[in-house]
């Protein structure tokens, strides 16, 4: 099995945790997206990463890869087994992937990315603007669904996995969650990027 994508990016990572906490060997090709690789290019139709190769199989988007990896290697599960916490997970990745992960992003894309790999320069304004008016009320919202160790239920899920994958990359940009404002997300971002699979995935290779 190959997983295209710098782990970088929030969602190579998503699927990096997922084969860690599944113990699935695989193969990772650390590329960048658009990257002219024949392989990635028909693994990934618009050319974003992560995709994945598995034999003759192809697949794009990290949500795609984490419900067939979890499908084709069911222990542990990522999907609760639970139809109302099942439903749940995969509202905490929609929610992560089209209103959170934007602005979450931003510090890093605007202070790391734009600067020290697109060659393009970093707008302060843009990443405040995030930091005090988008981000707040996704974190209190986010604040108020936490009441354990996870998001979902009894167990580490996709939930847990979706959201915290920005954070990793609010951390390059050397911001975090203010743990006076929103202490119950601060506690649990911390304790899940601590996960022997988050910290694998952190140190997996960026190209
Ligand atoms: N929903 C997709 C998002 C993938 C995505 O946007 N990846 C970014 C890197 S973090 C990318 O490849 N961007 C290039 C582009 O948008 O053209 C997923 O979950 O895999």
């Amino acid at each position: 099995m190959k997983l295209y994508g710098s782990s970088l990016s929030p969602f190579v990572r998503k699927v990096l945790v997922a084969l860690a906490e599944k113990e699935v060997a695989f193969e990772h090709v650390p590329l960048r997206f658009h990257d002219p690789d024949r392989d990635f290019q028909a693994a990934s139709p618009l050319g974003k990463i992560p995709a994945l190769r598995d034999g003759d199989f192809r697949l794009a988007d990290s949500s795609a890869i984490v419900h067939y990896l979890d499908r084709k290697h069911p222990e542990p599960a990522l999907l609760p087994p639970d139809p109302r916490q099942a439903g749940r997970a995969v509202w905490f990745d929609k929610f992560a992937d089209t209103e959170l992960m934007g602005p979450l992003l931003r510090p890093f894309v605007h202070r790391i990315l734009r600067p020290r790999v697109l060659n393009l320069p970093c707008d302060e304004a843009v990443v405040q603007k995030a930091l005090t008016e988008e981000l707040p009320r996704l974190f209190t919202y986010l604040e108020a669904q936490i009441a354990g160790p996870y998001l979902v239920g009894e167990a580490f899920c996709l939930a847990d996995v979706a959201v915290a994958t920005g954070f990793v990359n609010l951390r390059f940009a050397k911001e975090g969650v203010d743990s006076g404002r929103w202490p119950k997300l601060a506690g649990w971002v911390e304790s899940t990027l601590e996960r022997p699979s988050f910290r694998a995935a952190i140190a997996a290779p960026k190209g």
